[in-house]
């Protein structure tokens, strides 16, 4: 088992070995539809429901078979579908349980009463996650790898997912269990010194232990040296436009996608509405919102706009700051820069193209921001407008492309607690304390890296991790 074995059956006090079933594809029409079944038992259960042309039922065949046949209500003649029965067995399968999957044909109507069939035939409904959670929980795969299936079906570039499937496949956590391993010897060590020696460890010993210690310290650094662009490259950076009306926000917002989605009018006050779209600069996702030029007006409609813009600022996670440069700055536009300073900010001079000569960066009454001088309407330096948001994006890093990549915000919190505890153990064994202290340190480093693996973890956090995924996952 690579958890900790007190949360065996912990999970809201649930037995993990009941029937579950749900819908594990998608919501809406599609070619097929799936309906998944987990548990030991499942079969009966699936037999229940689906008889087999061939008239042999689910529970005499082999694993990894496929049957044909219908699903129906149990002892009545009328057909819910045609379907193909995968009949998977313990423990090889994705929870290490008996599962079978119900082929249907992918339509909700069908999907849902096959669905309610093998509910009433003695499953019950899945909570979301729970199929994963029963592989981690089986031990078919670590924590990280469980919360990798999640970055994988909700990976939006082929960056990202080849960031989540490196994790899948357990690259990440292969890394963070060497961490493991490094501080579980350290451990050793330390204990031994404790309890086998009247005196403190002689002065070479204890100087080999600290250059053990920074070495683990320097392992866990490199480790979360990638952990902000691993979370840029996983989630995406949200990206506001946001500038006075008519600078050419929604003229950007088409220009960087390369068509005409928003309108786009000589009037000031044409955007009202907030608008989203995505694209990927390198295979990182940049959600860009378009949002209602901010100005003070009596209209009730377009006040309701700028208001929603002022949101679209809060939630974001970058700011592209648009200007009209050929009218040139205004106060306005300054105080608009100090507002979105919180965040990392670019400031873009649109309308290059009215300019007769290439312009000078205007003053904005801040010498730090990045400024670039563009237009949305020749399309002049919008690539370089791209390489600028994405290196502001990844701080200036370039990514490998097969980078293992600290890519969950939970991971990089533990790693960074447990470098902070690795700190503490080499400042208590440079300054002379007892190796206890340097020994408790070293057990919270590796608490706090098993969190990452799930080697130690908590019930609540499974429940949290878990809970963020679909039902039939
Ligand atoms: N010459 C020139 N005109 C531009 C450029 N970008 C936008 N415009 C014009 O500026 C006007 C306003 O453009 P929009 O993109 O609607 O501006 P906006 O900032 O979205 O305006 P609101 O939605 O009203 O806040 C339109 O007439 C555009 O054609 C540019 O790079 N060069
Ligand atoms: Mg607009």
């Amino acid at each position: 088992m690579r958890y900790n074995k007190r949360m065996q059956g912990q999970s809201k006090g649930k037995a993990n070995n009941d029937i579950i079933a749900a819908i594990a594809t998608a919501q809406g029409a599609g070619g097929i539809g799936i309906v998944r079944l987990s548990g030991n038992g499942c079969i009966a259960v699936a037999d229940a429901v689906f008889t087999a042309q061939d008239a042999q039922s689910l529970n005499s065949r082999p694993g990894y078979t496929l049957a044909y046949g219908h699903v129906g209500r149990p002892g009545e003649a009328t057909v819910v579908d045609e379907a193909l029965a995968t009949v998977m067995r313990a423990p090889h399968s994705y929870t290490k349980e008996d599962v079978v999957e119900l082929n249907v044909h992918g339509g909700p109507t069908s999907l849902r009463r096959t669905l309610n069939l093998v509910l009433e035939s003695g499953a019950r409904i899945a909570e979301p996650g729970e199929f994963t959670r029963r592989a981690f929980l089986s031990g078919r795969v670590d924590l990280a790898q469980a919360e990798a299936v999640l970055d994988v079906i909700e990976a939006r570039t082929k960056r990202a997912g080849d960031v989540a499937v490196r994790q899948l496949t357990g690259a990440l956590s292969q890394q963070v269990e060497k961490i493991a391993a490094a501080l579980a010897e350290l451990l050793v060590d330390l204990d031994a010194a404790v309890d086998f020696s009247d005196e403190d460890l002689d002065l070479a010993c204890r100087e080999a232990v600290m250059t053990s210690v920074d070495r683990v310290a320097e392992s866990v650094d490199t480790i979360l040296a990638g952990a902000a662009e691993g979370e840029v490259v996983r989630a995406g950076v949200r990206l506001a436009i946001i500038g006075r009306p008519n600078v050419g926000k929604s003229s950007l917002l088409n220009a960087l996608l390369r068509r005409d989605r928003a309108i786009v009018t000589p009037v000031p006050g044409t955007t009202r509405d907030v608008l989203e779209e995505t694209i990927a600069i390198d295979g990182v996702a940049f959600i860009l919102v378009d949002t209602a030029g901010i100005r003070h007006t009596d209209d009730d409609v377009e006040s309701k706009g700028v208001a929603r813009s002022r949101r679209s600022l809060a939630e974001a996670d970058m700011v592209a700051l648009v200007v009209d440069a050929a009218a040139g700055v205004t106060a306005e536009d300054v105080a608009l820069l100090g507002e979105a300073r919180v965040l990392p900010t670019i400031v873009i001079g649109n309308k290059s193209d009215l300019l007769s000569e290439s312009p000078d960066r205007p003053d904005l009454n801040d010498e730090e921001v990045d400024y670039i001088s563009v237009s949305a309407k020749t399309g002049e330096e919008i690539d370089t407008l791209e390489k600028l948001f994405l290196s502001r994006a990844l701080g200036g890093r370039v990514l490998a492309t097969d980078e293992v990549l600290v890519s969950n915000a939970r991971h990089a919190d533990a790693l960074r607690r447990a470098k902070a505890a690795v700190a503490r153990a080499r400042a208590a064994l440079s300054d002379g304390l007892s190796e206890e202290f340097a020994a408790s340190e070293i057990r919270t480093a590796l608490s706090c890296v098993g969190e990452i693996t799930g080697r130690d973890v908590s019930a609540d956090i499974l429940d949290r991790i878990f809970g963020r995924f679909c039902i039939g996952k």
